[in-house]
């Protein structure tokens, strides 16, 4: 099997998941980092045994010459660092949310398609083994034809002490969080015709909403909602768990905290527990993002490996981005937002 080198820029908070997920796949060494600080820079390098650290990424890609590069910055730095890896020709990842505006992220796919360069955005909730096997589930028509459902995300988990950038910006949980339940509606329901959104600010302390619901009218007819909140106080704090509810013309499907999916349909009752393995260098409660983190990367190698457009390419993600603008715009103007307006 060929060996992939590849090449990481961001050592912070979400890159460690990142560098030990690379660790864990096949055929693949990151050889080289680079991050703007000096201190992140030699934290990741010493801990992952990576010397080749840089404080540049065009210096970095230029000498390294790599075979991909794994963008884990924040959002501004997006759109340069995408289009630097299209101009050398190098396939990319980047990290969600993928742009700051749906211009820059049209952009960047456009960049790379016209570089003939691969491009996938790092959105992992689709690859959680949960949610892969609701899909399975659903393809396999468990329950018929689906009409209805909700994906939910309801936490009171201190995410401001990891990222404490999320406390800063003018918009919070649809952007961040929002961002992978709407990805996970459409990778289980289909594209979006029309979405309605209203949210809240509960938590003072930070600038942006963090509590949202959303309404979205499916291709097909089937109505989902969409509701995430980050000030919902429960008993036991399910985070990071997203918990999904459909019902089919021949069953239902229920996807319940501690990963207890419930399928009742034609082939009788179906109950099992999910729970993901906990990697070797994972932790709880993030253990579930940490194996999607290593599925989505194991798929980027196989992708590269065979020529094929990764499920959560540059392309695929423009229409989650879109959905996320059409919240914005509906909780900003209380109307429904047509899909095709964004
Ligand atoms: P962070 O601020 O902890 O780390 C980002 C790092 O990038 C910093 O060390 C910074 O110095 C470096 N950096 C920024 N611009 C740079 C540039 N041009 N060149 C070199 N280095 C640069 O952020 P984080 O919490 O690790 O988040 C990074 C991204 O990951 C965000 O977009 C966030 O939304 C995303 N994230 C994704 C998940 C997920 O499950 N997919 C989870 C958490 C965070
Ligand atoms: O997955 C993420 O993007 C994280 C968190 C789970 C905290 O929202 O930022």
């Amino acid at each position: 099997m060929a060996s992939y080198r590849g090449a990481l820029i961001g050592c912070g908070f979400f890159a460690i998941n990142q560098l030990h997920a690379w660790r864990d796949a096949e055929g693949v060494d990151i050889v080289a980092l680079c991050d703007r600080d000096p201190e992140r820079l030699s934290h990741a390098g010493e801990l992952f045994g990576i010397d080749r650290r840089y404080g540049d990424a065009e210096q970095m890609l230029r000498a390294e010459k790599p075979n991909f590069v794994d963008i884990a910055t924040t959002v501004a730095s997006h759109r340069p660092l995408v289009e630097l890896a299209a101009k050398m020709g190098i396939p990319v990842i980047c990290q969600k949310p993928f742009a700051l505006s749906m211009a820059d992220a049209r952009a960047m796919v456009e960049a790379c398609r016209l570089a003939g360069v691969p491009l996938m955005v790092h959105e992992n909730f689709r690859w959680q083994s949960a949610i892969q096997a609701v899909k399975t589930r659903l393809d396999a028509n468990a329950i018929g034809r689906p009409f209805w459902a909700r994906v939910s995300f309801r936490s009171g988990f201190d995410v401001f002490s990891g990222q404490p950038y999320l406390a800063e910006g003018k918009r919070f949980i649809i952007e961040d969080l929002g961002i992978h339940i709407l990805d996970i509606a459409r990778f289980l329901f289909g594209e979006v015709t029309q979405l309605s959104a209203r949210t809240q600010r509960v938590n003072p302390a930070i600038k942006g909403e963090d509590v949202a619901t959303m309404l979205l009218d499916h291709e097909g007819g089937l109505s989902s909602v969409v509701d995430c909140s980050y000030a919902t106080r429960l008993p036991v704090d399910p985070f990071p768990e997203t918990l999904v509810e459909i019902d089919g013309s021949a069953g239902t499907l229920r996807l319940g905290t501690g990963y207890r999916l419930v399928v009742n349909g034609p082939g009788g009752r179906e109950e099992v527990d999910l729970s993901p393995p906990l990697l070797p260098w994972a932790s709880r409660p993030w253990h579930n993002i940490q194996e999607s983190v290593l599925a989505i990367q194991r798929h980027w190698l196989h992708c590269l490996r065979n020529g094929k457009e990764p499920s959560t390419s540059g392309r695929d993600n423009i229409a989650t981005m879109a959905l996320v603008e059409a919240a914005y715009a509906s909780a900003a103007s209380g109307q429904t937002i047509e899909m095709a307006s964004i």
